[in-house]
């Protein structure tokens, strides 16, 4: 442990400066994947770490490395997490990590201090998974989880690609994918739940991340006049998508425990107040900690939605668009967390991660934890997401000892 902090107002200036780009009502944010705010977020991001004297590389789907050298060319220590939003983002999710992993280079530098291995800081593309699907798309990639064709194919909901938009916003790097250099990855990250905010807990050191399914059913029945067709003789997609939407909902709570099931997004056509749907796009995401309750889950809800189509006379189809088995984590690595935190003298916890991070494709190719910090109230992805500054201080003073311990 070496007496070295970070400097908070300098941490809190980059992450105003950031929340400037794609600001929104409210003080959130909204920087869509591969949108023109992301790229002016991303310009933004890559000056800083030239300025710190980064080397920076692209890769070829837009995942961004700021290299420090180490004394020896060794497969650098990695830290990082993404700057991309969901539409109605909040300032620190995914944003803290990245700028901390800058604020932990600037105390190296002013130090002095010359690390055995090189360092890297990272953002990786379309983190979010709210434009294009899935998400944590562009570490996946960078693991080799899918191949980059895959990935650059993927169509938002007005059809562009992933591919073409890469090209659009000058992110689509020559570094190739799928060929990790990394020795370890740690993450900081808001916790985005009430865990820590409840239990008045300072640091979570993650050592497990729960599985994630995300489906997208069509349903198709018959477009009809809302006065003058019976009930008997109706095929309503929206009436078998506000089922699905309702069992959804009952079944997490009947299973209980940690599973979690949403319905986000329902889109109805034609859309109109006297016309009896004849499409609707529903889109399920069910989450649980243990695989077999999450496939039983994931089964619950297809049948369910197959049969409450066939009795409306209405036809279903299902798309999945992502789906990750629940993680663990190096015991070795969260050891290490959560021994740091006590050292500096915080309260901190074991915990698992509700949420998909970056950090769950790093672990497939490197010993990687989490650090969590409080999210006041537990909200996230939503504008009033908020982390108090000591909080915020505490987290990256931890990610700070933990990669110099880490890189010496
Ligand atoms: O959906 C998630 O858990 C993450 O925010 N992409
Ligand atoms: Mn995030
Ligand atoms: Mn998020």
């Amino acid at each position: 442990m070496t007496n070295l902090r970070i400097d908070i107002g300098r941490l809190m200036s980059r992450l105003d400066g950031l929340a400037q780009i794609g600001a929104i009502e409210g003080g959130g944010n909204a920087r869509l994947a591969l949108s023109d705010e992301d790229k002016d977020g991303r310009d933004l991001v890559i000056a800083w770490m030239r300025e710190l004297g980064l080397a920076v590389t692209v890769d070829a789907i837009g995942n961004v490395f700021g290299r420090r050298k180490g004394r020896k060319d060794l497969p650098p220590l990695m830290t990082g997490s993404h700057i991309d939003t969901v539409r109605t983002g909040g300032r620190y999710d995914g944003n803290y990590g990245v700028l901390a992993g800058l604020e932990v280079i600037e105390v190296l530098n002013r130090a002095g201090i010359e690390t055995e291995r090189p360092i890297s800081v990272a953002f990786f593309t379309n983190e979010e998974g709210a434009r294009f699907h899935p998400d944590m798309m562009g570490s996946l990639t960078y693991v080799g989880g899918i191949p980059l064709d895959e990935a650059l194919t993927a169509t938002d909901r007005d059809g562009k690609s992933v591919g073409e938009e890469l090209r659009r916003i000058g992110y689509a790097g020559p570094a190739p994918v799928g060929k990790p250099d990394l020795h370890r990855f740690v993450e900081l990250h808001i916790e985005q739940g009430p865990v820590l905010d409840r239990e008045g807990i300072t640091i979570g050191a993650v050592d497990t991340l729960q599985g994630i399914s995300w489906t997208e059913f069509t349903i198709k029945g018959t477009s009809n006049h809302a006065g003058t067709t019976p009930m008997r003789l109706r095929n309503d997609a929206g009436y078998v998508a506000a089922e699905i939407t309702g069992f959804v909902r009952r079944m997490a709570k009947e299973i209980g425990g940690d599973q979690v099931g949403t319905v986000g997004s329902v889109k109805l056509f034609p859309d109109l107040i006297n016309v009896i749907p004849n499409k609707a796009v529903v889109t399920v995401d069910v989450r649980n900690t243990d695989e077999a309750k999450l496939k039983d889950a994931e089964a619950r809800v297809a049948a369910f939605a197959e049969e409450t189509a066939k009795a409306e006379g209405c036809s279903v189809e299902a798309k999945r668009l992502a789906r990750f088995e629940p993680v663990i984590f190096d015991a070795g690595m969260a050891a290490l967390i959560e021994r740091t935190a006590k050292g500096l003298g915080f309260s901190v916890k074991r915990m698992t991660s509700g949420a998909g991070h970056d950090a769950q494709m790093m672990q497939r190719v490197a010993p990687t934890a989490m650090i969590f910090v409080p999210s006041v109230g537990g909200i996230s992805h939503n504008v009033r997401e908020f982390t108090k500054p000591e909080d915020l201080e505490a987290g990256a003073n931890v990610l700070l000892q933990v990669m110099l311990e880490l890189s010496q």
